[in-house]
């Protein structure tokens, strides 16, 4: 199981509860298909993703980033059970939509860097520790039904 300190647990539950999710989430998602264009390969369906403009104005990237960010409440929410909240999330990333694991990792580290700018000076290298230690808590539990 995975110990918390008490500032660690503040920090992750202050920074979602000050989060805007849509901006978040867009911004995130963005940069993770605009950065790591192999991510693209993923939502298709989602129509134009042709540059960073396209991909900034679609709107299909907008709500999933937004999805995004809310599936991480449920970490937030389970932070000492983060492995068996996302046992079904990690199963349909990997039986389902056959998302490369290392993706988890990219992703997270365009949220980072999203919360980072929106928080500025506050977010110092202790919050930075916290919020980092936090999603790759949850990268290592969407890779557990990996196989
Ligand atoms: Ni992800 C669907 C959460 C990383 C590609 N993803 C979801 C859903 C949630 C979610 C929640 C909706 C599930 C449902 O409909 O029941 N995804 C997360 C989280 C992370 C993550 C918390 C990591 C922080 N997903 C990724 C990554 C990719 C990815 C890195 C690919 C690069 N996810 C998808 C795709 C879907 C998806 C594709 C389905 C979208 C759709 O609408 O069809």
């Amino acid at each position: 199981m995975v110990e918390w300190t008490d500032f660690e647990r503040a920090t992750i539950q202050d920074i979602f509860s000050k989060l805007n999710y849509e901006a978040t989430g867009r911004n995130a998602l963005c940069r993770c298909l605009v950065v790591y264009p192999w991510t693209q390969r993923y939502f298709a369906k989602f129509g134009n993703l042709y540059n960073a403009a396209a991909i900034m104005g679609n709107p299909n990237v907008a709500t999933h980033g937004t999805t995004i960010l809310h599936g991480l409440d449920k970490a937030v929410k389970n932070m000492d059970n983060i492995k068996g909240a996302y046992a079904e999330l990690s199963v349909l990333h990997s039986e389902k939509l056959h998302v490369d694991p290392d993706n988890f990792r990219l992703l997270s580290d365009c949220i980072t860097i999203v919360v980072a700018a929106t928080m500025g000076a506050n977010f110092t290298p202790d919050v930075q520790a916290a919020f980092q230690k936090f999603l790759a808590v949850v990268t290592a539990a969407l890779r557990k039904q990996y196989h």
